[in-house]
């Protein structure tokens, strides 16, 4: 809601209103980054991508291919509970397959 503040402005008693601007805060967005590895086979990336992150076989092959060429790649932007979840799940079916894949998130 906009509110106003009273504002002393220097000698005596006189008294100005100041305008706040009315503050709508959004939630700060997270980056999920996967990272490229020597071992974990392309198809279980692909695989991920397409599980996780609801990416079409294209896409997801596409986005496989960034990261084994460039070393890492952003996966999607999402509130920090939905990436911390979409960062647990990764490692955790990774970690279960015995791959090394690394996922992590940074703030925006
Ligand atoms: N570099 C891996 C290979 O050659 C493939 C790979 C791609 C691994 C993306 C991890 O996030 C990754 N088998």
């Amino acid at each position: 809601m906009t509110g106003t503040r009273p504002s002393r402005d220097g000698e005596g008693e006189a008294s100005v209103v100041v305008q706040t601007k009315p503050k709508t805060k959004r939630p700060p967005l997270y980056k999920v980054l996967l990272l490229n590895d020597d071992y974990t086979p392309m198809e279980f990336v692909v695989h991920v991508l397409e599980r996780f992150f609801g990416m079409s076989h294209a896409q997801a092959f596409e986005i496989m291919l960034t990261v084994h060429k460039k070393g890492v790649a952003v996966v999607g932007v999402f509130s920090h509970e939905i990436a911390e979840t979409k960062v647990g799940q990764v490692m955790d079916f990774a970690r279960r397959h015995q791959h090394p894949l690394q996922c992590t998130m940074e703030k925006e």
